[in-house]
């Protein structure tokens, strides 16, 4: 019998997130993004799934991503959108439009920061947001996804 091809989950990331690990330590620690992505990858792998990951600086290549994720039929998003958490709707209706159960990480807990980070426009576009764990968010976010895609959610 053909064996099931592994869920694919796409892991994006917004502007600035290409900086991890160059400043900010004491914010956002000193994992590089390769080094998250690397280790998104083997995590996913051990749940049986795939992780696709894409980083950019800019809002509409962020939202093309997710539309790739549609075209390629994926299971799930892990989104840190960065700054556009706050401010994109294009980013929010993107994720509405496709319709990819999406899991919202932040590497801060944003509700204990800066007023204007305490809201996300993305967040009711997920099923849920994890933030405040450091990098390992990315992971609990990949196993907040395994659960939301064998549930059959969205
Ligand atoms: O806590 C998070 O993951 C954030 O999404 C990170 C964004 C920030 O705008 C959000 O409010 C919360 C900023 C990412 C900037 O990342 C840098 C990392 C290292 C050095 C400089 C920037």
């Amino acid at each position: 019998m053909a064996q099931a091809s592994a869920a694919t989950i796409y892991v994006l990331n917004g502007p600035n997130l290409n900086m991890l690990g160059t400043r900010e330590p004491e914010t956002y620690g000193h994992a590089k993004l390769a080094d998250v992505e690397k280790l998104c990858a083997e995590t996913a792998a051990q749940f049986g799934m795939k992780a696709e990951c894409r980083q950019s600086n800019r809002e509409g290549e962020l939202i093309d991503f997710i539309h790739e994720a549609h075209a390629k039929k994926v299971a799930g998003i892990i989104i840190n959108a960065g700054g556009y958490s706050h401010t994109s709707i294009a980013l929010h209706d993107a994720l509405v439009a496709v319709k990819i159960p999406t899991v919202e990480v932040h590497i801060s807990n944003i509700h204990a920061r800066e007023e204007f980070r305490r809201h996300s426009v993305i967040a009711p576009a997920a099923v849920g947001q994890i933030a405040g764990f450091g990098t390992a968010s990315y992971l609990l976010g990949l196993d907040a996804a395994r659960a939301v895609v064998q549930q059959g959610r969205r």
